[in-house]
């Protein structure tokens, strides 16, 4: 008798831990196109791993195609949880009904899918306000030129836009869009895709350069792109962040060096860090518990002198002072 009350206590110590370890996560992941990727998909995969999830990892390198192939593979395994994350917005209706009709929970996280499919086919979404970030770097550009006396100037912008269709790629251009809309002497001559990625920022901003001699700005819809951009810039023969004022969003290490360096003007954060909040929802939902449908992070911008508003009661951060307490 003794030894069966031992024993039952025994089991019911291991089977929470045990129940916690035999949770699936299925994780489609857009790509690695950028350090925000790689921070976000590390941040994802260590949460959930710490949780004690086990994690079916899927990198789709930016094809649609890849992600529909993972979701239903996720499907077929019989996954317990979906985390997902859509390269464009578009075209997910028919896999997700998928993922309903499974009866999977789903989480999304970053990227929002447009579809017809109403609010309640996920559990929630853990994502930053795209329209608002394009909004801040709009604000913090016409405030930086009233700090430099150029408010009055005619200023010719050029746009690198982030993955075409995607829903940071348009929020971010129409945020800025509306706000710079007041400001007529402020023009965007030339707006084209990088895809988000370093190497495409450079090429396209070499085709800017030669395009159009007079650029004052460069607005990026990614740090990757503007990083890019700048090597662009230098082989053309001008200064970075001096000749041509850099704008971009993300907050990665890679653009505080080159803000703290000289080559680049602001960043406005997209935090990639993700994990933490992913892991506590699948703890919660496991316990029976409930979550909010909508979770936003919190998020700053960076810049030179710090001090310039970019938002209602906001001012940036001097970069140097933020610059050891990035990790990616
Ligand atoms: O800004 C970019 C990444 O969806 C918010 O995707 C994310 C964006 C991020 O490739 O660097």
């Amino acid at each position: 008798m003794k030894k069966l009350l031992v024993a039952m206590l025994v089991l019911a110590l291991l089977v929470p831990s045990l129940s916690a370890m035999a949770v699936t996560v299925g994780f489609s992941q857009i790509g690695a196109e950028s350090d925000w990727r790689v921070a976000n998909t590390k941040s994802i995969n260590e949460a959930l791993e710490g949780a004690g999830f086990t994690v079916v990892f899927d990198d789709a390198q930016q094809q649609q195609p890849n992600q529909i192939r993972a979701l239903r593979n996720f499907i077929t395994q019989g996954v317990d949880y979906i985390v997902f994350t859509g390269v464009v917005t578009t075209g997910w209706d028919e896999v997700l009904q998928e993922v309903i009709d499974a009866e999977i929970p789903l989480i999304l996280v970053d990227r929002f899918p447009d579809t017809e499919l109403g609010d309640d086919y996920y559990v929630t979404l853990i994502n930053s306000d795209f329209t608002e970030e394009g909004r801040r770097s709009g604000e913090w550009l016409v405030e930086y030129l009233k700090l430099l006396g150029r408010d009055g100037d005619d200023i010719k912008i050029v746009e690198l836009q982030g993955t075409t269709g995607s829903q940071p790629a348009i929020e971010r251009q129409t945020g800025f869009m509306d706000y710079i809309a007041d400001f007529p002497n402020l023009e965007v001559i030339a707006s084209q895709t990088g895809n988000f990625t370093s190497s495409e920022g450079q090429a396209v901003m070499e085709t800017f350069l030669k395009a159009h001699p007079e650029i004052d700005v460069l607005y990026a819809h990614n740090d990757q792109m503007a990083i890019g951009a700048i090597d662009a810039i230098k082989a053309a023969g001008k200064v970075p962040g001096k000749d041509i004022i850099i704008l971009s969003i993300d907050a990665v290490k890679a653009i505080f060096d080159e803000i703290v360096a000289g080559n680049a003007n602001c960043t406005v954060e997209c935090s990639p860090i993700l994990g933490p909040q992913v892991a506590e929802i699948i703890l919660t939902l496991e316990a029976g518990g409930t979550v909010e449908k909508h979770i936003r992070s919190i998020e700053y911008a960076y810049d030179t002198d710090g001090g310039v508003q970019y938002g209602e009661g906001l001012f940036t951060i001097k970069a140097a002072d933020e610059i050891d307490n990035r990790e990616f």
